[in-house]
């Protein structure tokens, strides 16, 4: 399959019967929707799906499950079960370690996806050890409603305050589900237990060069093979080492010619760089140009599929939503070179180790809740995009690394350009980038719609935060269609409200 044969979804389950208004996904796709009664409880799903909805759901004697996206380790979790008859699909396969281990079968998946089980009363809810797909829920006593977007849960009545989820900005009573989580809550009290499936590594590993250099390239390809899917996959490629990597596995992997697409706009390209790797590799490459006016105008739309509050995240993102807006045709699988800066410290350009620790170690526990990976980023385009390097086992590899072997030679990232130097152009494996918000000129471009509306430049960050916060209330809170919110009219209003605050003096 190209795509997972789910790619979002909302449940809800109760006690007797009544209406639950759940209001529509932004993930692009068709809708599939059941109802089932089952002992007094009524349990509805609807799902997101690409042709097959009966592969993204699993019913079993005492529970039943729906999933989105999808998973990287099956052929290990398939050897846990008596062989035989195997569940076909990942939904059959969670479902049928789930009688097996109970929640902890959590523990046991590398993927990328949100679950939820329904077992007598009993509901489960959890997301992947990234939270790379996000997850919201509200619980009341006798209810649960759940989807994969927050804004699909604004028309539910208010939800009771739960303490083992993060609460979402002007939604009452919805919470998204922490990163490496399993949720448990029982339906008749609507009581709820979180229990984590996992944490960043704390420690480092100390390795030999050779080692660590093969161990990188080991687990890389692994992760971008069990991403691959069927068909040649498509890479957003920078030019970068990230994304040149990403493409150059999968180029190894593939029968025929992978797809690149790299983006600019009138401001800013890095085409020449990701010509270099697309003319290396030999893959079927493309150049999208965005207009900064046409970049601006997505602001909504990045904000509506994240549902991200962060403007420095928004601001990576931004571009990335644009050009998935611009893939036209059926729905593509995407491999990115997102996220490897975390765990590697490439956003660190500075040359002491324990200042790339502490780096690392902050953005390893701070990105739960920033929804930088979330596939309803691609999916409003109609598309699946997935992160290699955010692979349960290459993230507990690079994470780990020690520093030293990150940072090496005079080199950021030297571990992962070491792993790659037979497989690109030496420009390439040297090369140091930019951040895509720099490369593509997204952050002058941002920063100078503020300026031009009359921001001083030391507010332009907080700025930034109020127009992202503005958006999502329109886009999440309100659930309004980013097509009809006017970016420029809620630069206004903060500019407006900034004006106000330094006239009165605060
Ligand atoms: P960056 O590493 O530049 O880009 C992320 C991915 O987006 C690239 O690997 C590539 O697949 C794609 N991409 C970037 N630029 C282009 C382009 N011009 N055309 C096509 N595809 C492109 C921010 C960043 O600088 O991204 N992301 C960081 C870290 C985020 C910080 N988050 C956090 N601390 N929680 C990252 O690790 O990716
Ligand atoms: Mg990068």
């Amino acid at each position: 399959m190209t795509l997972p044969a789910a790619t979002g979804f909302l449940a809800a389950v109760r006690e007797g019967e009544g209406p639950l208004p759940l209001a529509p996904l932004a993930t692009a796709g068709l809708r599939d929707d059941t109802r089932e009664d089952l002992d007094g409880r009524t349990v509805f799903s609807g799902l997101v799906h690409t042709g097959d909805p009966d592969g993204a759901r699993a019913r079993g004697r005492n529970a039943s499950l729906v999933l989105a996206g999808e998973l990287y380790n099956q052929e290990a979790l398939r050897s846990l079960l008596p062989s035989g008859a195997g569940p076909t699909n990942d939904a059959e396969l969670v479902l049928a370690l789930f009688e097996h281990y109970d929640l902890h079968a959590f523990r046991l998946l590398n993927g990328r996806f949100a679950v939820l089980v329904h077992a007598a009363g009993r509901v489960l809810l959890a997301t992947d050890h990234a939270g790379s797909v996000p997850v919201y829920l509200s619980v009341a006593p006798g209810r649960v409603a759940a989807a994969t977007e927050a804004k699909a849960l604004r028309g539910v009545a208010a939800g009771r305050t739960l303490r083992a989820a993060r609460p979402v900005r002007r939604l009452p009573g919805v919470h998204q589900v922490p990163a490496g989580t399993v949720l448990e809550i029982a339906l008749g009290g609507g009581t709820c237990t979180a229990h984590r499936t996992w944490a960043p590594p704390l420690h480092r590993r100390i390795l030999p060069e050779a080692d660590a250099v093969d161990a990188v390239r080991r687990s890389l390809l692994r992760a971008v093979r069990a991403r691959s899917g069927p068909t040649a996959p498509l890479v957003v490629l920078s030019g970068g080492i990230d994304s040149s990597s990403v493409a150059a596995l999968a180029a190894l992997e593939a029968d025929g010619p992978i797809g690149t697409v790299s983006m600019g706009t009138d401001v800013a390209d890095e085409f020449p760089q990701s010509r270099v790797v697309a003319d290396h590799l030999g893959t079927v490459h493309r150049e999208v140009t965005i207009t900064t006016a046409e970049l601006l105008r997505r602001l909504p739309h990045a904000v509506w599929a994240a549902e991200s509050l962060d403007p420095d995240i928004i601001e990576y993102l931004l571009p990335l939503t644009a050009l998935y807006l611009r893939l036209e045709g059926p729905g593509r699988r995407i491999l990115t070179g997102y996220g490897a800066d975390i765990p590697l410290g490439g956003m660190h350009r500075e040359d002491r180790l324990p200042a790339l620790d502490s780096a690392l170690a902050h953005d390893m526990a701070t990105y739960d809740g920033l929804n930088e990976m979330s596939p309803v980023l691609s999916g409003i385009g109609g598309h699946w995009s997935t992160h290699p390097y955010w692979d349960r086992e290459v993230l507990d590899l690079l994470v780990a690394v020690e520093s030293g072997l990150k940072r090496r030679y005079g080199q950021d990232k030297w571990v992962l350009r070491a792993a790659m130097a037979d497989l690109l152009p030496a420009q390439t494996v040297t090369r140091p980038k930019l951040g895509v918000h720099e490369g593509s000129g997204t952050t002058s471009s941002f920063s100078r719609l503020l300026g031009d509306a009359g921001i001083e430049p030391s507010r332009v960050h907080q700025a930034k935060r109020l127009v992202v916060r503005e958006l999502f209330d329109e886009v999440v809170v309100a659930g309004r269609h980013p097509d009809e919110v006017d970016t420029a009219q809620a630069v206004q209003s903060v500019t407006d409200r900034l004006r106000h605050r330094v006239g009165a003096g605060s």
